[in-house]
């Protein structure tokens, strides 16, 4: 029997993973869909096998047919709907960030902790990205040396005017920062931050983070998020005797007019499509498995930690170290 999947959300990355999920995942059914704004909702539910219709997240995470809940609605409402998830002993799968503020995510990260068993997992996809994935394959596989420094490019074609510098670091950093940890294996303990003017865009859209690990390396991160081109991920890890780097994701290559170019993706959503299907394959196989996967709620208190530091940084224009919580052992070493 396939798994019943509620979607909270039907925004850009609700009906998104609701289209995947109806055309790409196996082994599951997108049985509800819930967002306050209902000719939306209608809009994907028409594109996604017809789920039924909440108006609400909370009844949603009720509905008896729904085993599983996928939060996509704005981030200030994911602590609530998390906790009812765990409340209701299902599997959450919560778009990043897992809660805006370090502190929220901690309450979260308690329950679970409380509640025994995991069921939170946080929607940092990279992880699933081939790219990363093989980037992280090479450093384990001792190809590049021991890890030096990491060099990440994230630009958007743009963002909303009231995507303002706290932002940029809480929800498009914050990617850099889960996956550079993830694929070093390695913890951050401080940061330090450079902000660049704007000439138009949202304030703060252009930002330089340099982070640096336990073990010394070293990760900069490179934000320009009105840059118009079109939507350009960047990585490239250095080690003692390589490197590895992410390839350009475009399927053709166009050589004419004196030019040898690739298209580039307009959004996240199209560069990282394969991410975006791995991750929710993966997510529902572990549910039907039983056994956890992917980024866990202590990995989105650590982003959302080191978030913070990142915003203290850009506020003091110093460096900033990052101070994290004893990690549960519930978690893991
Ligand atoms: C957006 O919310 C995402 O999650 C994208 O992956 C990121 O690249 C973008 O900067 C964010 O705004």
């Amino acid at each position: 029997m396939s798994l019943g999947i509620g979607i909270v959300g039907a925004g850009v990355m609700g009906g998104d993973h609701a289209r995947t999920l109806s055309r790409s995942v196996h082994g599951a059914r997108l049985v509800a869909l819930a967002d306050a704004d209902r000719e939306r909702a209608a809009a994907v539910a028409a594109e996604a096998g017809g789920p039924r219709l909440h108006a609400e997240g909370r009844a949603l995470v009720e509905d008896p047919q729904v085993e599983a809940v996928l939060v996509a609605s704005p981030d200030a409402t994911h602590q609530e709907l998390v906790l009812a998830c765990l409340a209701a002993g299902k599997p959450v799968l919560c778009e990043k960030p897992l809660a805006p503020t370090a502190a929220a995510c901690l309450d979260i990260v308690a329950a679970e902790v409380k509640l025994g068993r995991r069921l939170i997992q946080v929607g940092f996809m990279r992880r699933f990205d081939p790219g990363y994935v093989a980037m992280r394959a090479a450093l384990a596989e001792g190809r590049i040396g021991a890890p030096v420094m990491m060099h990440c490019l994230h630009h958007n074609a743009g963002v909303p005017p009231w995507f303002d510098a706290g932002i940029v670091v809480t929800n498009s950093a914050v990617h850099e920062i889960d996956v550079a940890r993830w694929l070093l294996d390695d913890e951050f303990v401080a940061v330090s931050a450079f902000l660049r003017g704007t000439d138009g865009g949202a304030p703060g859209d252009r930002q330089f983070l340099v982070l640096e690990t336990r073990r010394g390396v070293l990760v900069d991160v490179a934000l320009f998020l009105n840059a118009r081109y079109g939507y350009d991920v960047r990585a490239e890890l250095v080690g003692e005797t390589g490197t590895v780097a992410l390839r350009p994701q475009a399927p053709a290559e166009l050589r004419q007019a004196g030019l040898q170019a690739i298209g580039l993706a307009p959004d996240w959503r199209a560069h990282f499509a394969a991410a975006y299907v791995n991750q929710l394959q993966a997510w529902v196989d572990a549910i039907r498995r039983g056994t956890p996967t992917g980024a866990s709620a202590w990995d989105g208190y650590v982003a959302s930690a080191t978030a913070d530091a990142g915003l203290e940084a850009l506020r003091t224009g110093g460096r900033t170290a990052i101070a994290l919580q004893p990690r549960p052992a519930f978690y893991g070493g």
